[in-house]
Order: C-alpha cells, then structure tokens, then sequence
C-alpha cells in the first residue's frame, strides 16, 4: 500500500476540504431559480410562428374535411371506390387467436412506460430548447424553440437558457434538472425496450404479427377509403377482433416499426461516445439532427396516442376495451373497468413522478444508475476517433458552467497566469507541479472535436494542449490509483468547489489532453483559462475548466457527497457519463 500525497491548497490546508456535501434531495429554496420559457414556436424562413396556431388551424381543417368527405360520398366513383376497398383488403389474412394476455399486458406497459419516457424527454428538451439541423448550435439558427431569443448584450450560458416546465409536464419540472429527468429517461427507455424485445417476438412467433404487417399493397387505397369514411362520420364496420382496417394498420405498423426503432437510434446518436465514434454517419446524423429527428418522432407518438385514444372512445368503446382489456368478444362491459384500471394506475404514476423525484432525487440517481450505469460503463469503451476538420470549426461555442470568482483567480489573471502552478499528487510517485510554461514547453497536441453538453447543445472547436498521457508519464500514478480528480479553481453553482472524477483509461486516451488553446488563441476565461480538460468519450461538464489540481485515488465516496463530481453531487448527474 503506498502513502498518498496530500495535495495543498494555498489558503485552507488539503485541497479535498474545500469541496462541499449536498442535500439527497432537492432543497428547492437552494435550487436554480425558475425561468419561464415561452410557448413553442416553430421558424419557417425568417418567421417565427406559435405552435398554438395548430389548434384553431387543425380545427378549421376538420371541419372542411368532413365537408368534403361527405360530398365526396355523394359521388358514385367514391361509393364505387369504397365498396371495392371497403377498408380491409378483401386478401387480407385474418388472426384467429383473439386478444392473448400477453398482448394486453404488454399493451398496459406501453401506456405506463411512455407516459415516464415521454415526459421525462420534454424535460430534458427544456434544459437547452431549442432544436437545430445544425452541429454548430449557433443562436438564430434554430427552426423550433420554447425560449426567447438568446440576448446578445451579456453572457448568456446555456444553464442561463433551461427553462422550468409545469410538474405534470415534465419530471421533475423544476428548471435544470436534466440529471434526474435522464435517469427516468433512460431507466424506463430500458424497460420499454425490453418490452419491445419481447413484443416482437411474441408477434412473430404467432399470428398476431399479421395485424400489424401489411401483407398487399391493396392496404393502400383502404387506407384512403378507411380515411373517407371516417371523416364523413359515417364509420365503416369494423371487424378488429380479426382484421384492422388500412388506416389503423399503417399507423401501428408506423408506430411499431419505424417510429419505436427511429427513436431508439437516434437517441443513442446523442451520445459522444457513440457519435465519435460512427465517422461520417456521426457526422451527417449529427447530434442536433439527431436531436431534431428524435422530437419529430416524439410528436408522431404525441400525435399518435391521442388520436388513438379518440378513436378508441368512438368507434365502439365497448368492442375496444373489451378485446385489448379482456381479449375477449363480447356484448358486455367486460373490459372497460380494466381500462379504466389501467387509466387509474397510469394516473396515480404520473401524480406522483414530479414530488416523488422531488423528494427522492438521491434514491432516483441510484437506482437510475443501477439500472443503466452498466450501459454507460459498456459504451465508454466505445473510444471516440472523431477529429474533424478547420472548416467544421464552430462559429459560435455556447459557454457553461458558473465561473471563478475568488481573489485568487483574479490574482493569476491579473499576473497573467505567471504564478499559476497545476498541482498534480495524491497515489504517485513524484508529485509535480507545473507552469503554464512548464507545460508549454511539453509536447503539444491540437485537435478538433466536437464538444457534447448533458443539456443538449453541440460545438466543434480546435484544443490545444498537453496529453494527459505525458502527465501521468512525469508523476507515475501507483497502479493502486483508480481515478483522476480534477479540482477547479473555481466554486460551482450551489457553492463549495467544481471538481470531477475521472477513470484512469480515460486519462490514457490519445484524445486526452489539458488544453491552453482554443481555435489557435489562448484559452478564455470563459472557456476555462488557463487549463481545461477535453476528454471527448463523455459530456461536457465532466471536462472540469480552470484546473487547479489534480490528484489520484483509489476511491472517491469520501470527496464531496461521494458521488464523483459537482454536479454529480449536487445536481444528481451520474459520473460516468459517455451517453
Ligand atoms: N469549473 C467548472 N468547469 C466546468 C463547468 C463549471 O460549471 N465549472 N461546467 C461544465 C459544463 S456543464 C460544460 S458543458 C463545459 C462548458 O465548457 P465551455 O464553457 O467551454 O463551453 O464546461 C464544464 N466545466
Ligand atoms: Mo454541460
């Protein structure tokens, strides 16, 4: 067992006292204060429109449709049209097996599990929401947002720009409380997933897949016929027990088929280490095309639910219920109780998600990371390659984090960082301390890579700096050292001071460094003069910014509130962090 060395800070003795514990839950007077957004708008061209203007719009469109669907059906060609596809495809195959209970209870999951999901994805939207088609992020150039123009008088940090959001919207909420609203997120995508799996199987190896597979292209025109009928509210017989008409199978195909698997891709191309690592394809299905594709599938579920559940209410509820609720035939009122029970229960879920979370952050942190902390441990491996080139440097890179404000840091910047000393010890052999000159005088390593914020937004930029590599070469971490822990020189939002824990094979990663430069300029202050760190397989807030030291360990339950970082301690983040 080898001594560490303790690591001084210049005023209060041990570097690690200057960190501070935090509450296991959140302590709303504490907490980042609310911010109200504003309702969506949507830019086409140079003009911004309320989304709200889809309600008077879309009634007005119904109105003129049914209109139009009932004078249609005066026509002989659309009565002759419709007895020859009267809905269903007369070469259809038909389900003998009824409604299974498998299929109800999976049914019933999906209620639950999207409720959670989708909920907690709004949420995650409202930490940075706005959506872009491009990587850049730039302000102005996105084509939907629920917030005000980025102001272009002050610094303006994307934690500035998370909005709150009502707490039967998202979960919990409370403005800026991604961490959390990602391990619901995440945890409930994994078991919504594996309900999928299951789902598909089950369809496949029985006859209930024929529901939902269009077998001829005759589902096409009844489709259309289906839709006719529909709005001209005079509804076609329906047989579902055996058969859906083409509207509703194409629009479940949809759902099941293309709308659950495009969601599940392009969430995981949100992630640096996965994005990094696809080459071109990380590339063209960028993070923020990515991001913008995932929400046009979140509204084709939106959209989908509820005109499932208006079509459920209206075209026989007492058929309806029965078969997805009892799975069976029947003339009584057999089902509709379950679904009602089914409605309670996914109520009683979505009363309690906000205050739950709320009051239970630390258990939820917990548990999420029980749940998907193995996944996020698998994909860090996943090493990123990504270097892209000058021209895909950023015009704009969004600033984050709460920046240094004690008269120490003033002092160096003042003195141009010429006292400025990186502390390196803890589990090591020779603890070191460098100049910035010390440290310029190192082999220097540029690259550019594009940087990955928790709350959504992306930016491409050109580092300059030392390998971390080259760090642990001159001090020699015993192998009994696990972690790096990166101390700022600066406090984080909730007080006491930012720092991040880091694993040893990421500190080894040729992509790695402790940057002084960005775009070929001295590092800003804002970006985190006079040293940051890049490690590109994990999101932003774990590159801590005006390094002060750095110091190797074995475990990190006692620093901090022992969750491996600030934000991780006080903001409920996990510490691994790849996805
Ligand atoms: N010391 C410190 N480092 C920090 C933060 C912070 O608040 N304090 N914010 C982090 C977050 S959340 C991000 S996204 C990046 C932002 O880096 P940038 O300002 O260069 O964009 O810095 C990270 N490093
Ligand atoms: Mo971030």
């Amino acid at each position: 067992m080898h001594d560490s060395v303790e690591i001084k800070h210049a005023r209060d003795g041990a570097i690690n006292d200057t960190l501070s514990s935090a509450d296991d839950r959140i302590v709303l007077s504490k907490w980042t204060p609310p911010r109200e957004g504003i309702v969506p708008h949507i830019r086409l061209g140079n003009r911004w429109f309320n989304v709200l203007w889809v309600i008077p719009l879309g009634a007005a469109a119904l109105v003129l449709l049914i209109a139009l669907a009932q004078n249609l059906r005066e026509l002989s060609t659309v009565q002759n049209f419709i007895r020859r596809y009267p809905g269903i495809a007369q070469n259809a195959p038909s389900v003998d097996t009824g409604f299974p209970w498998w299929l109800q209870l999976q049914h019933f999951l999906n209620m639950l599990f999207m409720m959670l999901i989708m909920r907690a994805g709004i949420q995650i939207l409202a930490d940075h929401p706005r959506l872009y088609w491009n990587r850049d992020c730039t302000p102005g150039t996105e084509w939907f947002r629920f917030q005000h123009p980025v102001p272009k008088d002050r610094i303006w940090t994307a934690k500035d720009d998370a909005v709150s959001l009502p707490g039967w919207l998202g979960i919990p909420g409370l403005r800026h409380t991604i961490g959390l609203a990602r391990w619901w997120h995440f945890s409930v995508d994994l078991l919504w997933v594996l309900n999928g799996l299951v789902f598909y199987v089950m369809l496949f190896s029985t006859d209930q897949w024929l529901r939902l597979v269009p077998l001829t292209w005759d589902v096409f025109p009844n489709a259309l016929s289906t839709a006719i009928q529909y709005a001209s509210l005079n509804f076609p017989t329906e047989s579902s027990w055996t058969r859906y008409n083409g509207l509703q199978q194409l629009s479940y195909f949809v759902t099941v088929f293309i709308a659950a698997p495009v969601s599940i891709a392009t969430g995981l191309l949100q992630a640096p280490a996965i994005s990094n690592r696809l080459g071109l394809l990380g590339t063209v299905l960028n993070r923020q095309v990515a991001r913008s594709i995932h929400f046009i599938s979140f509204t084709w579920f939106v959209f989908f639910i509820l005109a499932h559940g208006i079509m459920v209410f209206i075209t026989g509820l007492r058929e309806n219920t029965n078969h997805m609720f009892a799975g069976v035939k029947s003339q009584h009122w057999v089902g509709f109780p379950l679904f009602l029970l089914a409605l309670i229960l996914v109520g009683l879920a979505w009363w309690a998600a906000s205050p739950f979370t709320v009051k239970h952050a630390r258990l939820v942190q917990k548990t999420g990371r029980l749940m998907v902390g193995w996944i996020k441990a698998v994909a860090e491996w996943w090493a990123p390659t990504a270097e892209l080139r000058k021209s895909d440097i950023s015009p704009h890179f969004w600033p984050n984090g709460t920046m240094p404000n004690s008269a120490e840091y003033e002092r160096l910047l003042k003195g141009k960082f010429r006292d400025y000393r990186l502390r390196v010890g803890g589990l090591v052999e020779t603890s070191r301390e460098f100049s910035l000159a010390d440290l310029k005088r190192m082999p220097k390593q540029k690259q550019i890579t594009t940087h990955f914020c928790i709350q959504g937004w992306s930016g491409v930029a050109e580092w300059g700096g030392v390998r971390m590599s080259d760090i642990l070469d001159a001090v020699k971490p015993f192998p009994e050292a696990r972690y790096a822990v990166f101390y700022s020189l600066a406090d984080g939002s909730d007080g006491g001071r930012y720092y991040d824990v880091h694993e040893m094979f990421n500190m080894r990663h040729r992509l790695t460094i402790l940057a002084y430069e960005m775009n070929g300029h001295a590092l800003s202050v804002l970006h985190g003069a006079p040293l940051r760190l890049r490690c590109e397989n994990e999101l932003g807030f774990k590159m801590v910014k005006w390094i002060e030291a750095i110091e190797f360990v074995r475990e990190f339950s006692d620093l901090g509130a022992g969750q491996g970082g600030y934000n991780e301690d006080h903001e409920f983040y996990g510490y691994r962090m790849p996805i």
